[in-house]
């Protein structure tokens, strides 16, 4: 028999050692998880959540998905990591399997998002230097206010949110700020012949699901064609089914040039990311001149192929594409105070709450976690609701009771 006193220590106990011995970087929700499958997480007292953040869409297959985790517990037996100064037997598989799967020519495969932004950075200006004559340690790359790309020095250098950059300079240059989904802002900066890339989220994650007027990626795409500039694609969020299309560009036929993948790339498993594009642009970066210990490692790559299997195999976009249609409808027939408005496309959906009484959205997630669904607050308005791709209608509806029930008792 477990008493509350049991109960408040087991998860303060966690909570005050992680206080005590790691870096404050972060404030989670007081919730210590120790177990998770398909949509559900289980915390330290055993009480059982829907996960409605999916990791930041890393686990859009769900928590440890069977054939993911068989893969990897299948080549961990055998060979985990070679480094790149040999070769092994997966990594050439799994180059051929994702290009083939995205339609491109190559790929250069990284570990975390970040380590993907930069490798497209890198390749940008190189190529801009090698294919475009642009004067060397000039290039520059656009990039749109309220973006996130990740948590380096370069990728900080190009945000605008202060609490990305803020007191971490000085800063790497050849960073040119547009405002987001203003494509004459896009053609006015594009004048500039040393730009090399234009960088951007087909829908802004961080900023609070940020979804840009039909026809901007294709109107951005053209324009960057139209200036010999390549047009960057970050779906490290908004891709591999989360919108309802395999890549957000899709929803406008846009291929990008330079493509950016991670998270769910490997279902939550392990950090993997890549980049891929034509051989023209590849081509750029010759042997020793880039690259990662662990990048391509034969874990990796088994893992990203089971986990692109289980994207295809189990018609994750076209889910995500159903049901979020039923969840962007029900929320938004929410008539209530707290809530602002509900924006989503696909299982990528955000609730902006009107702070009221003191109370703001992290109140609110207090309340859902208390209610059996884990949901977090971006930029203390604006409330993520992102599952895995795998929930089902019924536990879909279910969430949806929650979320109705915790915002009316509000
Ligand atoms: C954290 C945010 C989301 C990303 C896009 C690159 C990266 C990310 C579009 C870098 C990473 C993560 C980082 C994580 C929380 C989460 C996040 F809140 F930080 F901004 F999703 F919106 N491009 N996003 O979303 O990938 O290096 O992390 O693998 O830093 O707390 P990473």
């Amino acid at each position: 028999m477990k008493t509350m006193v049991d109960e408040k220590t087991r998860t303060m106990l966690a909570i005050e050692r992680e206080d005590q011995y790691g870096a404050h970087n972060y404030h989670p929700l007081p919730v210590v998880l120790e177990r998770g499958e398909g949509v559900f997480v289980w915390d330290v007292e055993g009480k059982q959540y829907y996960d409605f953040l999916s990791a930041y869409s890393a686990l859009n297959q769900g928590h440890n998905h069977p054939k993911i985790v068989q893969a990897l517990i299948d080549q961990v037996k055998k060979l985990s990591l070679t480094s790149r100064a040999f070769y092994n037997n997966c990594l050439g598989e799994y180059e051929e399997f994702i290009t083939k799967y995205f339609a491109y020519d190559k790929v250069l495969p990284m570990n975390t998002g970040a380590e993907g932004v930069e490798t497209a950075m890198k390749l940008a200006r190189r190529w801009s230097y090698v294919k475009k004559g642009v004067a060397e340690n000039t290039a520059k790359i656009i990039v749109c206010e309220g973006n996130f790309h990740g948590r380096t020095i370069s990728i900080i250098s190009a945000s605008t949110d202060p609490d990305s950059y803020g007191k971490f300079g000085p800063f790497t240059p050849g960073f040119v700020k547009i405002p987001y989904n203003d494509l004459s802002a896009l053609e006015n900066a594009l004048k500039d012949p040393s730009v090399a890339g234009f960088l951007v989220e087909p829908i802004q994650g961080e900023a609070g699901v940020v979804i840009p007027s039909d026809g901007f990626l294709k109107g951005a795409y053209e324009l960057c064609k139209k200036h010999n500039v390549l047009f960057i694609g970050d779906e490290i969020q908004t891709g591999l089914c989360r919108t309802g299309k395999m890549l957000a560009c899709d929803h406008e036929g846009v291929h990008p040039d330079i493509l950016i993948l991670g998270k769910a790339l490997s279902g939550g498993l392990l950090p993997v990311s890549a980049i891929l594009a034509s051989d023209e642009i590849m081509l750029c970066i010759k042997p020793g001149e880039h690259g990662s210990t662990y990048g391509g490692n034969p874990l990796a790559a088994k893992v990203a192929i089971a986990a692109l299997q289980v994207l295809r195999d189990e018609k994750l976009a076209e889910n995500a594409e159903r049901l979020g249609k039923i969840l962007i409808e029900e929320l938004q027939s929410i008539r209530h105070d707290h809530v602002q408005l509900v924006r989503g496309r696909g299982l990528f959906c955000a609730m902006v709450i009107r702070p009221k009484n003191g109370k703001d959205a992290w109140d609110v997630c207090l309340a859902l976690k208390e209610n059996g669904l884990l949901a977090k607050p971006t930029h203390g308005d604006i409330i993520r609701f992102a599952p895995p791709l795998i929930i089902t209608e019924v536990q879909l509806r279910d969430c949806i009771r929650i979320i109705k029930e915790t915002i009316a008792a509000y």
